[in-house]
């Protein structure tokens, strides 16, 4: 299986890096064909090159659109070298075998992300070279394909190995990376025609992505896929571990509710919210989300919807905790966050969010649309006699918008603006409000006239009933249980104000 090549076709858009890959080709005395550009190059080298003009007998038209997508070109790359059929084909129109494809592409990505516009993307769209790229790799058993400038490495150790000669196996191997180039290629073409998507293309590549010190835990791998960059800059810490991303992500989804809203401070531990609250300044929201949970928050993620000042660096430095989020640093909260070294400090540079969310799923993967309602005054239908005040209506939207971010089963407990206790990711909702319940009262809060949302509908009223004994005054849920009279009815015997909101709000 270990074949000695006579030919090679060389278009390439990288032309650095090269140079020794054509002077290790001509010495082993293989022949060269190649494209405009590229030929030009070889020829100043002083090395003998065939225009693959003059292999087509045609010219290059459409400014460069149409060049080597052609039979001859073609016929060279796919004619199957032991069958006698093609071989008798490729002597009857006078086509000559090419063992050799060398292809860097245009750079599509890089001419999307220096933000070109759309008509130079569009002329960035490799068609030939694409084409060249799946050919050579389709037939392996007989062509070395080599499909990036990143494989020039390999390439010449491998021609300084065989001298010209390669096994199977490494034919295969090079095919196995073209087609990861080729499919990557078209991904990064569909994410730029499908905007509305805006993940990052999922990267199955072993070489791409970012890779991280471990996975959810030291004996797994991670790396991650995105645009981190894109969104934050880090000014100060370790390097991120992959937890620490699943948390931002969470941090950054809950914060963006409130991005509108008055100074809010959030505090998380396993992608839930463990304190948050709203206040008329940052350092006092900080110190009220604090009070939630002061056990959870060591060792939390830290995000705010306000640049961070001096007062709130202040209290935030007393707490050992991974990782701060803020739009800013103002330069003397800066320095003084910049004393703990591991701390890492992100600056969040926008919202955009992506509008699609993807998990894997047995063999496969689920996709689906960010859950992007929020709820507000004017979703709302008052389901009880007691309508809320106007103190109970801002809490009950706020607990809800913290609701939407907390793991299922999810009971969230407010009043005043502030995250009094949740219960987290419980397998039934009659739990999470007791782990609520007994959270609040462990961190010294009366839930006397405290608000309860709940992220979806409950099937009987022992809820309501467990809050109103508590002293729960209001309670926000999307409706829709057959038995939806029964906690109705508790509430209006207990003077209690019940709020529907249609809209559920899981999160597994
Ligand atoms: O415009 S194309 O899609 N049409 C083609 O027929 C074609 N053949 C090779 N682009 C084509 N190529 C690409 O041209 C290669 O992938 C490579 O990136 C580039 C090399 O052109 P030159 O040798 O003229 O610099």
């Amino acid at each position: 299986h270990s074949k000695k090549a006579a030919s090679a076709l060389i278009s390439v858009f990288h032309k650095d890096g090269l140079e020794p890959i054509v002077r290790k080709l001509h010495a082993l005395g293989i022949a060269l064909y190649s494209t405009g550009g590229t030929e030009s190059f070889i020829r100043d080298l002083g090395l003998p090159v065939t225009p693959v003009e003059d292999l087509t007998g045609y010219p290059s038209i459409l400014g460069g659109r149409v060049k080597t997508l052609h039979p001859k070109v073609f016929g060279g790359i796919l004619g199957r070298r032991d069958l006698p059929e093609d071989l008798g084909q490729l002597e009857q129109y006078g086509i000559a075998p090419l063992d050799i494809v060398i292809v860097d592409l245009y750079p599509f990505e890089k001419t999307v992300a220096e933000g070109a516009g759309e008509a130079d993307i569009i002329e960035k769209i490799d068609i030939g070279g694409i084409s060249l790229i799946r050919a050579a790799a389709k037939n392996y058993r007989d062509v070395l394909c080599v499909s990036s400038m990143e494989d020039y490495g390999p390439l010449l150790e491998l021609l300084g190995q065989g001298g010209g000669s390669t096994t199977l196996e490494e034919r295969r191997q090079f095919a196995a990376r073209a087609f990861n180039v080729s499919s990557h290629y078209d991904a990064a073409i569909f994410s730029y025609f499908n905007r509305r998507a805006g993940i990052h293309a999922l990267k199955v590549s072993e070489r791409e992505g970012r890779p991280l010190r471990y996975g959810e835990n030291p004996h797994q791998e991670g790396k991650f896929f995105g645009d981190f960059d894109g969104l934050f800059d880090q000014l100060h810490g370790k390097e991120l571990s992959y937890n620490n991303l699943l948390d931002i992500d969470a941090a950054v989804s809950l914060m963006a509710e409130f991005r509108e809203d008055d100074p809010t401070f959030a505090i998380l531990k396993h992608n839930n919210a463990c304190g948050i609250a709203t206040r008329p300044t940052l350092s006092a929201a900080y110190a009220a989300a604090l009070a939630a949970d002061p056990v959870s928050a060591f060792g939390g993620i830290l995000i705010s919807n306000r640049a961070l000042d001096l007062e709130t660096a202040e209290a935030v430095h007393g707490l050992f905790c991974e990782v701060v989020i803020a739009p800013a640093f103002d330069p003397e909260a800066l320095a003084l966050l910049k004393g703990k070294k591991n701390r890492i400090l992100l600056v969040q540079k926008h919202w955009n969010l992506p509008e699609t969310q993807v998990r894997t799923c047995l063999n496969g993967y689920l996709y689906q649309d960010r859950d992007a309602k929020t709820d507000s005054l004017e979703d709302l239908s008052y389901a009880t006699e007691k309508k809320p005040g106007d103190r109970e209506l801002r809490d009950l939207l706020f607990a809800s918008k913290i609701c939407k971010h907390t793991k299922s089963n999810t009971i969230v407990l407010a009043r005043d603006g502030q995250l009094l206790a949740s219960g987290t990711g419980q397998t039934s909702r009659v739990d999470a409000l007791n782990q609520a319940i007994h959270k609040a009262k462990s961190f010294g809060f009366d839930l006397q006239g405290a608000v309860m949302a709940s992220d979806a509908f409950f099937p009987f009223p022992d809820c309501v009933e467990i809050a109103g004994i508590q002293g729960i005054s209001a309670v926000i849920q999307p409706g829709g249980s057959i038995k939806d009279e029964l906690s109705i009815d508790y509430c209006d015997q207990n003077g209690m104000a019940m709020v529907m909101t249609g809209t559920r709000h899981f999160k597994h």
